[in-house]
């Protein structure tokens, strides 16, 4: 559990982690917090693993794979998940019952309107053009991920962790799936520092994703996604496909066109001669 700056919930969290059937070691990585989050975690019953400095949440989950030992599978769970972390066995089973590699928790609505969908659109989007999946939630952080499967790969810095987790998982083969879990967390609102949290969660998704695919890549999937989040009157513009634009073109009315353009053409000189209106005298006329 990678928690920076979260005394309010991570003891919580942790004890209802403590509950769950087969969580035999709660690690909490304290990521360089100016309050007491390291002591509440302590003192809900989690190893903690503190760092001096903020190093971001990449780092921070990489410091508690190598802190582990060697489990069949991890949990990774936001520390502002509070009470809700006690379902965390659902999450677990697909993984547990060899079903999938990797479970994604889709949680409930949010509790206030959260960011503006501009940054899980791109990711979604990169995730379905480079491995065929269709995530509702790419950028979750609560996860079970198959043991070997999480320390094999080199995670992600800062809040690039889960993009770049499920395209390194897709690559090795990885079945990845989605299952909803009633987990609530407290996302950040629209105001200034809540849009502030979205652009440098944005700016770690674009990072890690370049360091995947490259840079060309990675910008043709930022304009396309942008293109479905856009809304022009209230109608989302939806990214347009090509074989749409064939059958488009396909259903105008060329032929008509044609024909109303060539009765045009022929009736132009008469048109343009009664627009000239009658014929004024020249004093060429007089001679
Ligand atoms: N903000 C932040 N969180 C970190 C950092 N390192 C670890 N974390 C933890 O990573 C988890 C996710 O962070 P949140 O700030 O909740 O980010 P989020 O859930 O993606 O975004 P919201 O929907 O705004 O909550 C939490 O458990 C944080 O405590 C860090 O450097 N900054
Ligand atoms: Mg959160």
């Amino acid at each position: 559990m990678p928690a920076y700056n979260r005394a309010d919930t991570v003891g919580a969290t942790v004890t209802a982690l403590r509950t769950v059937h087969d969580v035999l070691d709660v690690i909490v990585v304290d990521d360089g917090s100016a309050d007491h989050t390291a002591a509440a975690a302590a003192a809900a019953g989690a190893r903690v693993v503190e760092f001096a400095r903020n190093r971001g949440k990449g780092a921070a989950v990489a410091a508690g794979v190598v802190a582990s030992g060697a489990p069949e599978a991890y949990l990774l769970i936001d520390a502002d998940v509070g009470d809700s972390a006690s379902l965390a066995g659902e999450l677990l089973e697909p993984v547990a019952q060899g079903q999938a590699d990797m479970a994604v928790a889709v949680l409930g609505p949010p509790s206030r309107p959260s960011g503006f969908g501009f940054v899980k659109a791109f990711a979604a989007h990169v995730v379905r053009a480079q491995t065929g999946l269709t995530l509702a939630e790419p950028l979750s952080g609560q996860r079970a991920v198959r043991g070997s499967l999480l320390r094999s790969v080199e995670l992600a810095g800062r809040f690039g962790l889960e993009i770049g987790l499920t395209l390194d998982a897709a690559a090795r083969g990885a079945t990845i799936s989605e299952i909803e879990v009633a987990f609530s967390h407290m996302p950040s609102g629209r105001d200034v520092r809540g849009i502030s949290h979205r652009a440098r969660i944005g700016r770690d998704v674009y990072r890690a994703v370049v360091s995947r695919i490259g840079g060309p890549r990675t910008l043709v999937h930022m304009v396309a996604s942008l293109g479905s989040r856009v809304r022009v009157r209230g109608r989302r513009l939806r990214a347009v496909r090509l074989p749409s634009l064939r059958h488009a073109a396909s259903r105008l009315p060329l032929a008509r066109w044609r024909r109303r353009a060539s009765r045009l053409s022929a009736g132009l000189p008469k048109r343009l001669r009664s627009l000239r209106g009658p014929r004024r005298r020249q004093p060429s006329d007089e001679s």
